[in-house]
């Protein structure tokens, strides 16, 4: 089928509207109709050339919301009709990961959607004959997309597609990063670099976790305002400091915080929050995506004595299990999802949508198809 899609054709240049080819979905996948679509910061970072997986031309996108269009042999947990968001993180229930308890992170079809295939080592795009490799097993900037039954899950039809599209990336891992990986608890004194919508949702998550104290830092203060509305109680702009933002966080907590969150990307950001952690015990979860061959760097004794370093993807949530009951927490008002729309527009302005987010004036905008 033909479909309207964005496509990357190359690193750092702008996304270019075309009309390509579908193919039917094959056996275990399932063809979606994408209504809307957000944009976060890692596809820019796909679009930099930075990503180490990132391949051309290729169609982006990961946060997103639609209907299960047509479904592929053997298909059984969607059927068209169904309301759907594709996991860019799968779940199948069955392989080593999946059942060790111990992680979200699922073998079933890492390796070929790593290299923006499907399992058969091809791809369902197609534009003037030529393949177009699909993007974090989800490509939802495509009108119609092909996923693996194993990256989608079924959600309330009376959900508001337009809003619960955000559950598919940003606003799950912060939450998720608060709750799975660091598991803060009541009390707690937390600092969150980097105020995008991941560490908004972290901020969120803290507040949900009762913290005590949430130190928000961001170099853009334009952040704050939202960041106060998710329970932030202290700002800190490291501009205006002249001396490591860590010791600035140290004084300010009596010797450190119990929780950090990296949500940046920035490798030397990741140090500031480890080293920021509080002696004895502080963790600090790194959740921003790095450059290709950048490094992290500590001095062994910040962990001797006794800082943990953690990571967390998709905020260690399990898609096909969790994300129905997430969905019904926003429905309930349990889970603020409105606060991170900050702009709104059609499909082709898409551009635009990433120009929004370099200049750091949005936190995210839905795109409707
Ligand atoms: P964003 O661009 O909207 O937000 C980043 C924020 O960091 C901005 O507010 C910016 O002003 C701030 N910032 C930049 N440099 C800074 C510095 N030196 N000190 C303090 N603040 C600084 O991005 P986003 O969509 O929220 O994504 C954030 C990161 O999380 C990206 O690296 C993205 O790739 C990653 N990510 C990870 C996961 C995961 O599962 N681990 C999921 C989604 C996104
Ligand atoms: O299973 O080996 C693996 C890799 C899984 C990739 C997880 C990526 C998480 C971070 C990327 C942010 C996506 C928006
Ligand atoms: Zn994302």
């Amino acid at each position: 089928m033909k479909s309207r899609a964005a496509v990357a054709f190359g690193p750092n240049q702008p996304l270019e509207i075309v009309e390509i080819d579908v193919e039917d979905p094959k056996e275990n996948e399932v063809r979606v109709k994408i209504l809307y679509t957000s944009v976060c910061h890692t596809d820019a970072f796909t679009l930099s050339g930075e990503d180490p997986e990132g391949v051309f031309p290729a169609i982006l996108g990961h946060e997103g919301g639609g209907i299960v269009e047509s479904i592929g042999k053997g298909v059984t947990s969607v059927k068209p009709g169904d309301h759907v968001i594709p996991l860019y993180t799968a779940e199948c229930g069955k392989c080593k990961f999946c059942l060790s308890g111990k992680t979200n992170l699922c073998s079933s079809v890492r390796e070929s959607q790593g290299k923006g295939l499907m399992p058969d080592g091809t791809s369902r795009f197609s534009y003037q004959g030529e393949p177009i490799y699909h993007y974090m097993g989800t490509s939802t900037f495509s009108e119609y997309t092909v996923v693996n039954e194993v990256n989608l899950v079924k959600i309330d039809d009376d959900a508001p597609l337009d809003k619960v599209c955000l559950l598919g990336c940003g606003v799950t891992t912060g939450l998720g990063a608060v709750k799975n990986t660091a598991k803060v608890e009541e009390g707690a004194v937390a600092a969150v670099f980097g105020l995008g919508a991941i560490g908004l949702a972290a901020v969120q998550g803290l507040k949900k976790a009762n913290a005590k104290r949430i130190i928000a830092i961001d170099i853009n203060p334009g952040k704050w305002e939202l960041a106060k509305k998710m329970g932030a109680t202290d700002f800190v702009n490291p501009t205006e400091y002249d001396r490591p933002i860590q010791d600035v966080i140290v004084e300010m907590t009596d010797g450190g915080v119990d929780y950090s969150f990296e949500c940046i990307g920035n490798v030397d950001i990741m140090r500031s929050a480890l080293e920021c952690c509080h002696k004895g015990w502080g963790e600090s979860v790194i959740l921003g995506v790095a450059g290709a061959g950048k490094e992290i760097q500590t001095r062994p004794f910040q962990l001797v004595t006794g800082r943990v370093w953690r990571g967390s993807a998709f905020g260690g949530v399990k898609g096909r299990t969790e994300l129905p009951g997430m969905v019904l927490d926003y429905m309930n008002g349990d889970i603020d999802l409105d606060s991170f729309i900050t702009h709104e527009l059609d499909f082709k302005d898409i551009n635009e949508a990433f120009d929004l987010l370099h200049k750091g004036e949005s936190i995210r905008t839905i795109l409707t198809y």
